[in-house]
C-alpha cells in the first residue's frame, strides 16, 4: 500500500484513486490581473473544487501550453503564494504547487503546500537540491524537449522504455539527495512532446510506468489528445477526458489531474461501486 508522507504528521492514502483539480492562476484566469478579489475568488473556487471531490488543489502560475511564454520568477511567486497562503487557512486539503522554479517550491511550501508536481522533473537549477530539503512527496513528468517545442517532431525508437529509462535516471538522482523514492509520483506527460499515436499508447500501457515501488498520476484532461482525436474545441472534450481519466485509473493511475472535478468524480464513483461493492446502506466497502 502506498502512502505519501505530507507535512504536519498527514498522509495521503493511495490505494484509492485521488483526483487533483487544476488551478491555473495565470493572468488570464484573473480577469483583472490578480487582486484581492481575484486571490479571494481563487480560494473559493479551490473550496468548490474539495465539495466536488478533489483531494488535491494543483495550483499553478505558468502555463505549460505548447508555445506558452516563460514567466519570471516575481510573476509566477506574486500569483501563487496569496493564493496557497489564503487557502491554508481555509483548508487542511492537500496543497500542490505546479512549478519548476526552486525557490517557488520552497517559497509555496513555507506557505503550506504539501507537493512539488514539476513538469521538469527536479532538472531545473537548484530544483532537486531545493525539493531534498523540502520533505513533501514530488511528481515527476516526464516531457520530450521544452513547452516551446516539444510538438514539433516528437520521436521515440521506443516510447515505453525511453519514458521508463527517464524516470529511473530521475529517481537515481532523487535518491542520491536523499529522496526517499517511495515520496515519488511518476507522471508519463500526456502531450509533452508526444503525438497523438504516442498519448494512446501510454494510456493503453499506463501500468508500465509503476515502477520501483512509484504510483503513476495521469494528466490528460482537455488535452489535445481528446481535441484532436474527436475534433473538439476545448470546451467540448469534456466526455472524452471523462473517458480517458476511467481509462487512467482502470489501469491503474492512482492520481487523475482534471478540470471537471465533479463529472470526474461521479464517473470514478460508479466505477469503484462496481468494483469494491456497497453496503446495505449504499458505502462503498472499505478495503
Ligand atoms: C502542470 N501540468 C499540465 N499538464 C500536466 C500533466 O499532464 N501532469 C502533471 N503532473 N502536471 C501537468
Amino acid at each position: 500500500m502506498s502512502i505519501l508522507k505530507l507535512p504536519r504528521g498527514r498522509e495521503l492514502d493511495l490505494s484509492q484513486p485521488h483526483i487533483m483539480a487544476v488551478l491555473n492562476v495565470t493572468p488570464d484566469s484573473f480577469s483583472d490581473g490578480g487582486s484581492h478579489t481575484s486571490y479571494d475568488s481563487a480560494v473559493n473556487k479551490a473550496l468548490e473544487l474539495l465539495k466536488q471531490g478533489a483531494t488535491i488543489i494543483d495550483i499553478g502560475g505558468e502555463s505549460t501550453r505548447p508555445g506558452a511564454p516563460d514567466v519570471s520568477l516575481e510573476d509566477e511567486l506574486n500569483r501563487v503564494i496569496p493564493v496557497i497562503k489564503a487557502l491554508r487557512e481555509r483548508s487542511d486539503c492537500v496543497i500542490s504547487i505546479d512549478t519548476s522554479k526552486a525557490k517557488v517550491m520552497a517559497q509555496a511550501v513555507a506557505a503550506g503546500a504539501d507537493l512539488i508536481n514539476d513538469v521538469r522533473a527536479l532538472q531545473e537549477p537548484d530544483a532537486l537540491q531545493t525539493a531534498a530539503g523540502l520533505n513533501v512527496p514530488i511528481c515527476l513528468m516526464h516531457m520530450q524537449g521544452q513547452p516551446r517545442t516539444m510538438q514539433s517532431a516528437p520521436k521515440y525508437d521506443n516510447l515505453i522504455s525511453e519514458i521508463n529509462d527517464f524516470f529511473i535516471q530521475r529517481i537515481q538522482a532523487c535518491e542520491s539527495l536523499g529522496i526517499d523514492k517511495k515520496q515519488i509520483i511518476l507522471d508519463p506527460g500526456f502531450g509533452f512532446g508526444k503525438t497523438l499515436a504516442h498519448n494512446y499508447e501510454i494510456l493503453n500501457q499506463i501500468d508500465a510506468f509503476k515502477i520501483m515501488g512509484c504510483e503513476v498520476l495521469a494528466g490528460l484532461s482537455r488535452k489535445s489528445m481528446i481535441g484532436n482525436l474527436l475534433s473538439r474545441d476545448t470546451d467540448e472534450r469534456l466526455a472524452g477526458s471523462l473517458a480517458g481519466a476511467l481509462i487512467a485509473a482502470q489501469k491503474g493511475a492512482k492520481i487523475i489531474r482534471v478540470h471537471d472535478v465533479a463529472q470526474t468524480s461521479d464517473v470514478l464513483k460508479v466505477w469503484q461501486a462496481c468494483e469494491k461493492g456497497l453496503d446495505n446502506k449504499g458505502n462503498l466497502n472499505v478495503g
